[in-house]
């Protein structure tokens, strides 16, 4: 640690070229980490012509953030090692896969005694700051300052966490996570110190639940739908089928859909109190709710029992999506106000921007929401790196990358040393533009939450690679194969196909290898 206090300061006195060319700024750059809940590429503009699948938006509900990649770097290949919320943190703090930073599930606490970035940040000589969505069940460590939601924490009116003990905070939950961040940056900082904040937002999580700003967004109009809306998993194996996460059967109609009373019966809906209560609304929160979606519920009331099923999904998809893509927008809302503070500040050349989702999510794709599988919608990570003084703007990169390498990256960033134990790999050298020969050909996956563990879906190990994926949903000892080139939607697995027998093959061994590399000792636990 003292070494990397040392050359931290030799960096911001006096620059040889050699360190000007590793820091082109001369100090270490200031980090910002986005890692917002459930924030999937598919809604993400600068993503709508890099993706082959799922739901094609006709808009882009996220300016600040398209502002980012067309400025800085996006990555097409951005892929997380367990596609659900607390391990994927405990991953983006260690730098560790799942089976060795303990967090399999959300089931799991992190091990408070584990090395984690901020901390080696903050023995660099950082300022640490972590705001918003926390949720690995301990008190945050490694940090000069927080203020964290309570577990998932609500969308309106949220009591947040900080040293000092809990303090109550009152309107729409992107906007208290903002104006807390914005907070920190302008009055608590010292100035002068290199400061890494993380800055996690609690949308787009279930129930998506928009702030007043845009409860009225897409009011006047239908959003398109994903190809494989209606899709009956003809091509999957029974994984695919016992799950429970569909927008059709899943949803409630309280909870997801802000139906107050269950359009079938009459009677109060599903989840409508606890929507109410877990939100603390006021009167005047709960009347804007009612303006927002009264008049198209009494429609549905009125016109439910002529709906086909298909018409009825149609109508359930089309609340969904509206309010996923509205909770968006409150984030992109927030993207925007802190970029402005640094550009205001003058601190946006050397500060590097970080935004990724925790996983991705699906949105309607086999007529799905929510994530934990290896599929493209859910595995894939949206990811976009903001920083002028290193990287040129529109850069984009096919790499393949994962949320294991963000601690190594940031690590790397500030100049301090990577500890042995991590097992991502930088990214400087792709932010730089280079392409190093020995790059990874493939990811590893392990998703541990298995049945009855909400949305049940089977435990599944794979591996993806810049064409494939395959994939072992192990308790039955099932297997699929994806051609991502022939089949971007992963419609029909290609398993025990003999014109597919040599890739399998070779995927298999791909499997074993990285399991090796990565110490999974008991692959089926
Ligand atoms: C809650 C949600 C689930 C979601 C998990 C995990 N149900 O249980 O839909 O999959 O969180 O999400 S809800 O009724 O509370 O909305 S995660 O992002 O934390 O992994
Ligand atoms: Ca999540």
């Amino acid at each position: 640690a003292l070494l990397v206090l040392v050359s931290i300061a030799a960096l911001g006195c006096e620059s040889t070229e050699a360190e000007a060319e590793k820091n082109p700024g001369n100090s270490p750059p200031n980090i910002i980490v986005m890692y917002s809940d459930d924030h999937t590429a598919q809604s993400i503009g600068a993503y709508r012509e890099a993706l082959e699948y799922g739901l094609k938006l006709d808009h882009s509900p996220t300016p600040n953030i398209d502002r980012l990649a067309a400025e800085g770097m996006r990555f097409d290949n951005a892929f997380v090692t367990n596609s659900i919320c607390k391990p994927s943190r405990a991953v983006l703090l260690t730098g560790m896969h799942s089976h060795k930073n303990g967090v399999l599930t959300n089931g799991e606490s992190i091990d408070v005694t584990l090395e984690t970035f901020p901390q080696l940040l903050r023995q660099a000589g950082y300022q640490t700051a972590m705001v918003g969505k926390w949720h690995l069940g301990t008190e945050p460590q490694g940090f000069d300052y927080y203020e964290v939601l309570h577990g998932q924490g609500p969308y309106y009116n949220p009591t947040m966490r900080t040293p000092e003990g809990d303090v109550d905070r009152a309107g729409h939950t992107s906007r208290v996570i903002t104006d807390s961040a914005l907070r920190w940056l302008r009055d608590d900082r010292q100035r002068g110190t290199p400061f890494m904040m993380i800055y996690n937002h609690k949308a787009p999580h279930r129930n998506w639940l928009p702030g007043p700003d845009h409860l009225n967004d897409y009011r006047n109009r239908d959003l398109p739908e994903p190809p494989s809306l209606f899709y009956d998993y003809s091509g999957l194996t029974t994984a695919a089928r016992e799950q429970d996460m569909e927008i059709g059967t899943t949803m409630s109609w309280g909870w997801d859909l802000k139906v107050p009373r269950n359009p079938e019966t009459g009677e109060p809906s599903e989840g409508w109190d606890r929507l109410v209560e877990r939100n603390r609304l006021t009167d005047r929160q709960l009347e804007r709710l009612e303006q927002a979606y009264g008049e198209q519920n009494e429609q549905l009331y009125e016109d439910y029992g002529q709906m086909s099923e298909k018409e009825r999904l149609r109508w359930r998809y089309q609340r969904y999506v509206k309010d996923y893509l509205r909770v968006i927008r409150g984030v992109d809302d927030g993207v925007g106000r802190v970029m402005d503070y640094l550009r205001r500040e003058n601190l946006l050349d050397n500060t590097v921007v970080i935004y990724a989702g925790d996983q991705g999510f699906f949105l309607g794709e086999n007529g799905w929401f929510d994530k934990r599988w290896i599929y493209e919608e859910s595995m894939r990570m949206p990811l976009i790196i903001h920083w002028p003084e290193g990287i040129a703007p529109e850069s984009v990169s096919k790499q393949l990358v994962q949320n294991l390498d963000l601690a190594p990256t940031i690590l790397d960033l500030a100049g301090a040393e990577i500890p042995g134990q991590m097992q991502g790999r930088s990214l400087v050298p792709l932010l730089k533009g280079e392409e190093p020969a020995d790059w990874r050909e493939a990811v590893y996956y392990h998703y541990y939450e298995g049945p009855p563990a909400v949305h049940k879906v089977a435990r599944h190990y794979g591996v993806r690679t810049g064409r494939y994926t395959l994939a072992h949903f192990y308790e039955n000892d099932e297997w699929e194969l994806f051609d991502l080139q022939e089949d971007p939607e992963q419609l029909q697995s290609v398993y025990g196909d003999p014109e597919y027998r040599e890739v399998q093959e070779k995927l298999k061994g791909k499997i074993r290898e990285l399991q090796q590399q990565y110490g999974v000792e008991h692959p089926q636990r």
